[in-house]
């Protein structure tokens, strides 16, 4: 199938957007075989189906590489009790907070799970998205940690999207418990059980006072080195713990949030090619007002992604182009960084090398948008111009 008519970003890293004008894109076996301008289109390759884009713009499959999709009930209760003038305290006395998302998530079935994933997963499939991560983490005991992850893989045979899961046992402790007996107790053997079933693609924390120290999240990290599993972090969302440099000595894939994170996290992230995931979504809804480093990460040269951070507590968001549009206007982040930060980068951020760029051999995952220039994309608020969106090949 020959894709032509079209403006192409590549996101290969030619500046700007790595932009073919009248370009094509030929779609072979799940993969792309060529791009290019049309003109240099090889002789062999004109024949055959195409499909005339009408000058539309053609990008990489979007990919949301920091999602906690899967979990039980909402926090929209919560949310009007805090518009009303109820403390955090009188919220989490009420019942409130990361333990109500716990307990709703452990009442909750595996089709439940699903049923309740969907609608989300559905409204990021809308915008182009087709790499998903999904994390687990409002289990906080072994089966419904495990219960979690194996929604997150039903999703993938249910729609129409690659989905990579991170195991985030080190994400609260829960009520009752110390820190380190259930990083011991639960979080280690919930770790093996999930990667003995075949469900762990990654392991997650996070390193916060109000979650776990470095010296817990080492314990994690060395587990999952252990079974050669790669990790990335929550680190620097709320304070500074030297989670960014943990992270990098354990050569993470990113470290995420980072709003907390200086110039030397930066320093030690670009040395071991962590890229950085910048959540703009929490930082609004929390209305945070440190923002991360963006320029130390320029600076530095460390590849920055952009995600939902998709949770019921911090950031109830389902919208990559929102995203996009928080990570230009509150974080100043070009446009071209932040389609970036769903593409290229946020692959590298799932460890992920057969996408997010449009190039020979990569996978064929694209999204074609009614729009002009690929900025219009970062700039819009609650648009979504979408036209279609292609997945292994599959219009
Ligand atoms: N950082 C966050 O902002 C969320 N989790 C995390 O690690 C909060 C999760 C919640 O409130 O449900
Ligand atoms: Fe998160």
């Amino acid at each position: 199938m020959l894709l032509k008519n079209a403006s192409i970003a590549t996101m290969d890293g030619s500046a700007p957007y790595g932009l073919i004008r009248d370009g094509a894109v030929v779609l072979q076996g799940g993969q792309i075989g060529w791009a290019g301008p049309l003109e240099t289109l090889p002789q062999d390759l004109q024949d055959g189906e195409s499909l005339d884009l009408g000058g539309r713009l053609v990008t990489p499959g979007l990919i949301d590489c920091h999602t906690h999709v899967v979990h039980g009930g909402n926090r929209a209760r919560e949310f009007e009790m805090r518009l009303q003038g109820a403390s955090y305290a009188e919220i989490a006395r009420a019942g409130g907070g990361i333990v109500s998302t716990v307990a709703q998530t452990r009442a909750a079935t595996e089709d439940a799970l699903i049923s309740t994933a969907l609608p989300r997963v559905d409204a990021l499939i809308a915008e182009g998205v087709t790499t998903l991560e999904i994390k687990s983490g409002y289990g906080l005991d072994i089966e419904t940690e495990l219960r979690m992850l194996r929604a997150a893989r039903a999703i993938a045979r249910l729609r129409p999207i690659h989905v990579q899961t991170s195991y985030l046992g080190a994400h609260a402790v829960p009520a009752g418990m110390d820190a380190d007996s259930y990083i011991a107790d639960i979080c280690l053997p919930a770790l093996r059980a999930a990667h003995a079933e075949g469900l762990v693609d990654a392991v997650d924390g996070f390193c916060e006072g109000i979650a776990f120290s470095p010296a817990q999240i080492r314990r994690v990290f060395a587990q999952a080195r252990s079974l050669g599993l790669p990790v990335k972090l929550h680190a620097e969302q709320l304070s500074n713990l030297g989670g960014a440099r943990l992270a990098a000595e354990f050569g993470a894939l990113s470290a995420d949030h980072l709003e907390y994170a200086g110039d030397d996290d930066a320093a030690a992230m670009a040395a071991a090619g962590t890229v950085a995931v910048i959540l703009p979504g929490a930082f609004y809804t929390l209305r945070e007002t440190q923002a991360p480093p963006i320029d130390a990460f320029r600076r530095h040269g460390v590849p920055m992604a952009l995600a939902t951070d998709c949770n019921p507590g911090s950031s109830p968001m389902t919208s990559l182009l929102l995203a996009m549009n928080m990570g230009a206007t509150l974080f100043r982040m070009t446009p071209e960084e932040c389609l970036a930060g769903i593409t290229r980068n946020a692959a590298r951020a799932l460890g992920l090398r057969d996408r997010g760029i449009i190039m020979a051999g990569a996978r064929a995952d694209l999204a074609i948008w009614d729009v002009e220039h690929p900025s219009e994309l970062a700039y819009r608020i609650g648009f979504n111009p979408l036209w279609k969106r292609v997945f292994g090949g599959k219009l």
